[in-house]
């Protein structure tokens, strides 16, 4: 990385601290994703943009400033990307996913939180995140209660605007969520000082959906058996299109998806001999959170699809594109947020069967669900998610865990059990 301290600086970041994180990340870097043999080619854009996630990408959200347009921070999937770019805005996801400055963050939070919400703020008050000091305005949203009252914790050290989210998708909900929508806008115009029009939503719908698109075609790629592509690459894609600028990320992926397809048809794979196919479900793992993939993938087994906001959850569903008019498209864009199968949602029918249609569609063969602690929506709903796995005799595991490194080995005795369960209940295919 070439030297971006003055650049930081002028952020307002600790360098001291600042430096310390970046020496962590290139050795875990290493472990979890680098050392990965037979990997595509293609995945070496995605290697340069880690690389860079604090110096390039950050000079361009500064420059894109200086020329006139703002950066938006947002912590959750519901929050429309489409009307961030119509106002000439760069959107960028602040989910934090390593242990930071836990302590301070626990002069204002509880110590029971999960840990996406206490490192958010860990980063924050250790002034270590560029992403979060490069932001005009963040965008928040009412899912959970710790999410909610953390950000009037937020907004006491920087704007924060909460969108109101329903808990349930009755038409009432819908046309709360629609108002939701038009009031975010009308904040996004005051602070860029530019008025969304029908051109601009437009493209930026047409943008966001090819980026979708593209993120779906990688997702069909991992139905392929032996795999193509491995679920800690795919993981750190999706982690990767939150914060990347959306059509530079579009044409890499599209890129990568060629390529890939050449393998499949070559019979290039990434490990040959089939190996047990594992769908992730849960809470969201931001950068670099990559400890459960890792300990699943180096045990023998395969992610083959991810459900979570750091999967399918973020692109399944593009935005309808017919709209005549402005307040169609805002409508169109509404209408497929709330379409969104968050825990956070009552009652979440759709989760569960999306879950089931991924398991028949992925040639499953055992469910892992990553609950992070002290968050009562996911650990909650895994029991009913566990309810409908048995009906259908799919194996479960259950993982509860946080952002320490402390129950690795515990985390991947259970695992490693279960491969093993599954490895002898499909005795035929190994
Ligand atoms: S749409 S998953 S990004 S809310 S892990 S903070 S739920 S206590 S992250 Fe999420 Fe949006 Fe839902 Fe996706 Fe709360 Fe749970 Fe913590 Fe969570």
């Amino acid at each position: 990385m070439s030297d971006y301290h003055a650049m930081w600086e002028k952020l307002g970041l600790d360098l001291a601290a600042h430096d310390g994180l970046l020496e962590v990340l290139p050795p875990l870097y290493q472990d979890c994703i680098l050392s990965q043999e037979n990997r595509p080619e293609g995945m070496q854009y995605f290697d340069f943009v880690f690389s860079e996630v604090h110096g390039l990408r950050i000079k361009e959200l500064v420059d894109h400033r200086a020329s006139g347009g703002i950066v938006v921070g947002t912590f959750c999937t519901y929050v429309p990307e489409e009307l961030i770019l119509a106002v000439g805005g760069a959107c960028v996801g602040l989910c934090a996913g390593a242990q930071v400055a836990e302590e301070a963050a626990e002069q204002y939070l509880p110590r029971n939180l999960c840990a996406l919400i206490k490192s958010s703020l860990g980063f924050k008050l250790a002034k270590v995140c560029p992403y979060i000091e490069s932001c005009d305005l963040l965008v928040g949203e009412t899912t959970c209660d710790g999410k909610k009252k953390y950000y009037e914790i937020l907004n006491q050290l920087q704007p924060v605007h909460t969108m109101e989210l329903p808990q349930r998708k009755d038409e009432a909900d819908r046309r709360l969520w629609r108002e939701e929508v038009r009031r975010l806008v009308a904040r996004l115009e005051e602070i860029s000082g530019r008025k969304i029009d029908e051109a601009a939503l437009r493209d930026a719908i047409r943008v966001i959906n090819e980026k979708r698109k593209a993120l779906l075609r990688l997702a069909g790629l991992r139905k392929c058996d032996p795999p193509v592509i491995s679920g800690r690459d795919a993981l750190l894609i999706n982690q990767i299109a939150f914060y990347d600028d959306p059509v530079r990320l579009t044409e890499k992926v599209n890129a990568l998806c060629d390529e890939l397809e050449e393998r499949r048809d070559g019979g290039i794979s990434i490990g040959g001999a089939h190996r047990p196919r594992i769908l992730l479900s849960g809470c969201p793992m931001a950068i670099p959170n990559w400890k459960v993939p890792t300990i699943i993938e180096t045990s023998g087994a395969l992610v083959a699809m991810d459900e979570m906001c750091t999967g399918i959850r973020y692109f399944r569903h593009l935005v309808e594109e017919g709209a005549g008019d402005l307040e169609g498209m805002l409508d169109a864009i509404a209408d497929r947020y709330l379409k969104i199968d968050c825990a956070v949602f009552t009652p979440n029918r759709e989760r569960l069967d999306h879950i089931s249609e991924l398991v028949r569609d992925y040639d499953i063969d055992a469910v892992i669900y990553y609950a992070l602690q002290f968050c009562d929506p996911y650990t909650v709903e895994a029991f009913q998610v566990q309810q409908e796995l048995e009906k259908e005799r799919v194996p479960f595991l259950y993982l509860e865990t946080d952002y320490s490194s402390e129950d690795m080995g515990q985390l991947t005795t259970r695992v490693q059990a279960l491969i093993e369960m599954v490895e002898t209940q499909k005795p035929s295919v190994f």
